[in-house]
């Protein structure tokens, strides 16, 4: 399975990929504007690359649950510094997690390759056309509602058959939109309109999302199911999130979007060796252990 992002053809069959949240806003849920200097910034993401991250997600809008749009002026100052320095400064796949068609074009101008909209290209028409013009790899997520009122009360018929639909009539649609079918990745959109009990029936069942024979994205680093089903708080998260990523990657995963890199890097080596014991032996030498 290959994901074409411009000029970057990855590659994510035996290893999955990992990418590295880089959060520049002052109220993301998880690390409370620790990056909203631009200089901090490109020293986390260096360090994440050091890590083993293979594409780094710069967010300059908060879409956590309840969460309000950001202005898009204050988007822009937030990513493009960011995205600029990380391009000249590293050769990182850069991702930019964004719904609108100008910070997506900005980001596009100064380096980034990949448009990662939780709206599935449906929130701003312009969109397409941007993802179009520069080739950008692109991520269609699954959200229900729109992130201020996702979690009134999420209802499904069948949540994965359900999911799993609107992500095939959206690869269809933004097709037709002139997108090249290579370019497209899709995501379930863990915790986006979804009780703890869709979010896990969506992990058990990745699988289904096989058939759509584009590359499957999974976020479920520290999010709140996790908290939900273990009693921890955000900060202690870490563990949860690597069994939600090891049983993602066993369940077909390609992409795992997170936090903890390093960590991440490590168990999605070890859930994808178990996944596929049989090219293991392609990427391990041969030792006796
Ligand atoms: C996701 C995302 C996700 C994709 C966020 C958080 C909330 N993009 N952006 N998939 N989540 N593609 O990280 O908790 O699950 S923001």
């Amino acid at each position: 399975m290959h994901w074409q992002c411009r000029n970057r053809k990855l590659t994510c069959d035996d290893q999955p990929l990992i990418m590295g949240i880089l959060n520049v806003t002052p109220d993301s849920f998880s690390d409370g504007g620790q990056y909203a200097d631009s200089a901090a910034a490109v020293a986390a993401a260096q360090q994440m690359l050091e890590d083993g991250a293979d594409i780094i997600d710069v967010g300059g809008e908060s879409t956590r649950p309840g969460a309000n749009e950001v202005d898009e002026a204050e988007e822009l100052r937030r990513v493009v510094p960011v995205i600029e320095a990380l391009a000249q400064e590293t050769s990182a796949v850069i991702s930019v997690d964004t719904m609108k068609a100008k910070v997506a074009r900005a980001a596009m101008k100064h380096g980034a390759h990949i448009i990662n909209d939780v709206s599935a290209l449906t929130h701003d028409a312009a969109l397409v056309d941007v993802a179009g013009e520069f080739g950008a790899g692109v991520v269609l997520m699954h959200m229900s509602g729109s992130p201020r009122t996702m979690q009134d009360n999420p209802a499904y018929g069948d949540v994965v058959t359900d999911v799993r639909t609107y992500l095939e009539e959206r690869v269809t649609a933004v097709m037709g939109a002139g997108l090249s079918r290579d370019t497209l990745a899709v995501d379930p959109g863990i915790g986006f309109g979804k009780t703890a009990e869709h979010n896990v029936q969506l992990i058990a069942q990745l699988e289904a999302f096989a058939a759509l024979e584009r590359p499957v994205l999974v976020g479920l680093s520290r999010k709140r199911f996790l908290g939900m089903l273990t009693g921890a708080p955000v900060e202690q998260r870490t563990a949860g999130s690597l069994a939600g990523l090891a049983c993602s990657v066993m369940n077909g995963a390609h992409i795992m979007r997170v936090h903890d890199v390093r960590e991440s890097a490590q168990a999605a080596r070890v859930a994808a060796a178990i996944r596929s014991p049989e090219q293991t032996r392609t990427w391990v030498e041969s030792v006796t252990c």
